[in-house]
């Protein structure tokens, strides 16, 4: 399917998807995001696919969400419509293994976007910020949620009540991002994280996820339970069968998906 702002590319088991407004440093448009909901749909529908990679250009990941087109709003535009939670929060709901990688601005929006990945990987480029507070309003698709889950109320608070931006070095400490690397190499980078997970067993990595998240939603008791479960579940996988056989051989294994 052609797309008006984004790209789309397949790599093997791994699905890319390229944010692409550059004139707009990639402001996340209704359009872009009824996209990018489509593209992540066809994505998960695809059992080919068993990583899903969203990256943005060298300038911007995505600088928010497009202020000149909410800018208008009312209250019953953004209250009818949804607007955010409907198509916004597509990527956090993937059951397939995401990776964002981000080179430049990563702001509102954006930083939002890459926070719902399951993975950041950020170029030394990378600047992450939640300025929402500096044109009237606030972090709405998660910024004051899953930015102090990620790095602690102090900096959360501190980044969201000034607008101040993070550089990928004091991401990378303050464990918003899995790893910096230089921009140059970032999707190359990126892609090989993605083959990596992909090269797993699918239902284990999706598996994984299910449980990693979790921990946000859960007690430690209820949240230690449900990983206990699925750990038993994964018993019933041919590729449980095959991992453990090929470890014993002293071989790699070929998992199946199943
Ligand atoms: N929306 C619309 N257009 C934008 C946006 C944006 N968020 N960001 C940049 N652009 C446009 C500029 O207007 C400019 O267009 P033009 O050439 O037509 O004037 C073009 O992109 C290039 O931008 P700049 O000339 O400003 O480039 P600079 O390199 O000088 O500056 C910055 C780069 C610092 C990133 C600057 O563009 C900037 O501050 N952008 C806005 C950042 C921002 O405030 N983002 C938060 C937006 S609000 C938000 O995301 C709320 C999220 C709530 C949940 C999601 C709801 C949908």
């Amino acid at each position: 399917m052609a797309y008006e702002n984004i790209l789309v590319e397949t790599s093997g088991p791994v699905g890319l998807i390229r944010l692409n407004r550059p004139k707009a440093l990639n402001a996340l448009s209704d359009g872009l995001v009824t996209d990018m909901e489509k593209a992540l749909n066809a994505f998960e529908d695809d059992p080919a696919i068993g990583v899903i990679v969203v990256t943005g250009s060298e300038k911007a990941f995505a600088a928010g969400a497009d202020i000149k087109e909410m800018a208008g709003f009312g209250y019953m535009d953004a209250y009818l419509n949804d607007f955010i939670t409907k198509k916004w929060g597509r990527l956090a709901t993937c059951r397939k293994p995401t990776i964002a990688a981000v080179a430049g601005y990563a702001l509102g929006g954006g930083c939002e976007l890459a926070m719902m990945a399951d993975i950041i990987i950020a170029a030394d480029t990378a600047k992450f910020g939640q300025p929402e507070v500096t044109i009237g309003t606030i972090p709405g698709a998660g910024g004051t949620q899953r930015l102090t889950r990620a790095i602690g109320k102090a900096k959360a608070m501190e980044m969201c009540l000034t607008g101040r931006m993070m550089d990928a070095a004091e991401a990378e400490r303050s464990g918003l991002v899995a790893r910096v690397v230089p921009a140059a190499d970032l999707l190359d980078e990126a892609m090989k994280l993605a083959e990596r997970i992909a090269g797993m067993s699918r239902p284990v990595t999706m598996m994984v996820k299910e449980c990693v998240n979790r921990a946000y939603e859960a007690t430690l008791a209820e949240g230690l339970l449900f990983e206990r479960r699925v750990f038993h579940s994964t018993f019933a996988l041919e590729d449980q069968k095959e991992g453990m056989s090929a470890f014993g051989e002293k071989r790699q294994p070929a998992f199946k998906g199943k």
